[in-house]
């Protein structure tokens, strides 16, 4: 099926039969919907709007918005008009915008109108920018969307093949200059097919519900083309995923599927736990990602909701999930097993393959690898290594087969000269009842040697002695691994995908 992915996840509902069901619902804001054949009507319009104002294949669109029905509609409609849709993490500041608009050379931007005061200030020496839209009222200068796409043709989709770029996602990392993650068409399939379907099994009948924004590689597959691939419904919120809002969707939406990130399902346990009675809600599957979930969260969010978290591991640059537990097969505090369509290696410093049970670098090779990185040829070379893609994650494999997360290749660093992996520290610290989340980092002591520093979050109407807990982290991982300072933080610094950003908390410093 060589063919512009847009074919495939809209338009292919109409021929089936499928155009009346809702495709999208909003959770807040103006709780509006839009079926399949809404979708597919209002994505042709942007289209054609798109080339009536100049806007041609291959020209970068960027897209600041919200989880709220212009997303679909704007990304399916650059893709059918043969442009590049952008999707910009809405949480930046100016300076990064304005990194990322001129890197990409965007030619439109489309901003949700909540978002207008911030990107701002970061277009006011752009050069490149021909067209900005506003999804609401439009400022001085700007074109509000609902004029953008009033009088606009529905556009024929444009020819694409398979393997032409399709979309970029910008990926910040945990460290350094945001880079440009080319896409290609196929690899939207790839995903739904591989993780969507094989390992999460979604049906038509599900109504999904992902906390995860569209504009992370993880929320485009879960909200969006997930659901898309099987005519399923899903539900989408503008706002920021809190316990109470998320606890309200799921009584009041009936989301089947719930996909969360290991921060959020922490505090919805704990929060429940207060509770003290059993949830209410719908969900027969959930899914995490963003960073390795926790063994104790995972059982007692299934004690709890009676449903199974199936942990995996992704990466904007393969896309999407490509190691992961099962339904029904699942070991928490592993993140499974290779993604069927999907092969992962683990390799030392050389490049060998590391004997079983001994740590390695993650190497994966599948379908959705990104065509690399935009005007970045060093770090697409060091990262695309022919077929096989590195994931810069360390991981080492139980006699079972089953990969358990280690740290970053960065992160990790040598105690004493025994290797530590921050993540063994954070979860030894998170077993203790006090301790919502903590993130671990290197710091040199007065002796410039090297030791653990702890940045901890405390549950609500908790307290914690911090000698207590160094104690007990002894006694969990060993001696030498426990945080010498303990550092008492309100909220933890993370990547827009729930990354802790281990180099700020190297850069703050603490106790
Ligand atoms: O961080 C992850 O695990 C992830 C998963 C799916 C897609 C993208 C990412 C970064």
């Amino acid at each position: 099926m060589n063919q512009n992915a847009a074919l495939y996840f809209v338009d292919r509902h109409l021929a089936e039969g499928r155009g009346a069901k809702t495709a999208f619902r909003e959770a807040d804001g103006a709780q509006r919907s839009l079926t399949y054949a809404e979708l597919a009507d209002q994505s042709a319009r942007f289209a054609g709007a798109l080339t009536a104002n100049g806007i041609h294949r291959d020209e970068r669109v960027a897209m600041l918005v919200r989880d709220q029905l212009e997303f679909p509609v704007a990304f399916w409609g650059a893709l059918k008009a043969g442009a590049v849709p952008v999707p910009l993490n809405t949480l930046l500041a100016a300076p990064v915008y304005e990194v990322i608009l001129n890197d990409s050379r965007a030619s439109m931007l489309i901003v949700s109108a909540q978002l207008w005061e911030v990107v701002k200030p970061a277009i006011k020496a752009n050069t490149f920018l021909r067209k900005i839209v506003v999804i609401g009222a439009a400022p001085e200068g700007c074109t509000s969307h609902a004029d953008f796409v009033k009088d606009a043709p529905a556009a024929e989709t444009a020819l694409a093949d398979d393997d032409e770029m399709a979309f970029w996602l910008y990926s910040s990392g945990s460290t350094g200059a945001p880079k440009g993650v080319r896409h290609l068409h196929a690899s939207l399939k790839a995903t739904s097919d591989t993780f969507g379907q094989q390992i999460m099994g979604l049906r038509e009948d599900d109504v999904v519900y992902s906390v995860a924004k569209m504009f992370f590689a993880y929320g485009l597959g879960n909200a969006m083309t997930f659901p898309m691939a099987v005519g399923a419904t899903t539900i989408i919120q503008a706002g920021r995923p809190t316990p109470k809002s998320v606890f309200a969707i799921m009584k009041t939406e009936r989301p089947t599927v719930f996909c969360g990130v290991p921060t959020l399902y922490a505090a919805l346990v704990a929060e429940q736990e207060k509770k003290g009675t059993a949830p209410e809600h719908c969900i027969r599957l959930c899914a995490s990602a963003g960073e390795a979930l926790p063994r104790e969260i995972g059982l007692r969010w299934e004690k709890l909701w009676g449903a199974e978290i199936v942990d995996g591991v992704g990466s904007t640059e393969m896309l999407h999930i490509f190691l992961s537990n099962r339904p029904g097969d699942i070991a928490y505090g592993t993140s499974g097993v290779a993604v069927p369509g999907y092969e992962v290696r683990l390799v030392d410093e050389q490049d060998n393959d590391v004997p079983q049970g001994e740590v390695g670098e993650l190497l994966v090779r599948g379908p959705s690898s990104a065509e690399g990185y935009w005007k970045r040829r060093d770090k697409s070379q060091s990262t695309f290594q022919g077929y096989w893609t590195r994931t810069g994650d360390k991981y080492h494999c139980t006699p079972e087969g089953r990969f358990v997360y280690s740290g970053r290749t960065d992160d990790m660093f040598k105690v004493s000269g025994i290797w530590v992996s921050p993540f063994e520290v954070e979860q030894a610290l998170g077993e203790h009842p006090a301790v919502l989340e903590s993130a671990v980092v290197a710091r040199a002591d007065a002796q410039d040697l090297l030791k653990p520093a702890a940045f901890i979050v405390i549950k609500d109407g908790q307290s914690v002695d911090t000698e207590a807990l160094k104690e007990h982290v002894k006694a969990k991982i060993g001696m030498w691994k426990y945080p010498r300072w303990i550092t008492v933080v309100d909220e933890l610094p993370k990547t827009a995908t729930g990354k802790i950003q281990r180099f700020k908390l190297r850069e703050t410093g603490g106790e």
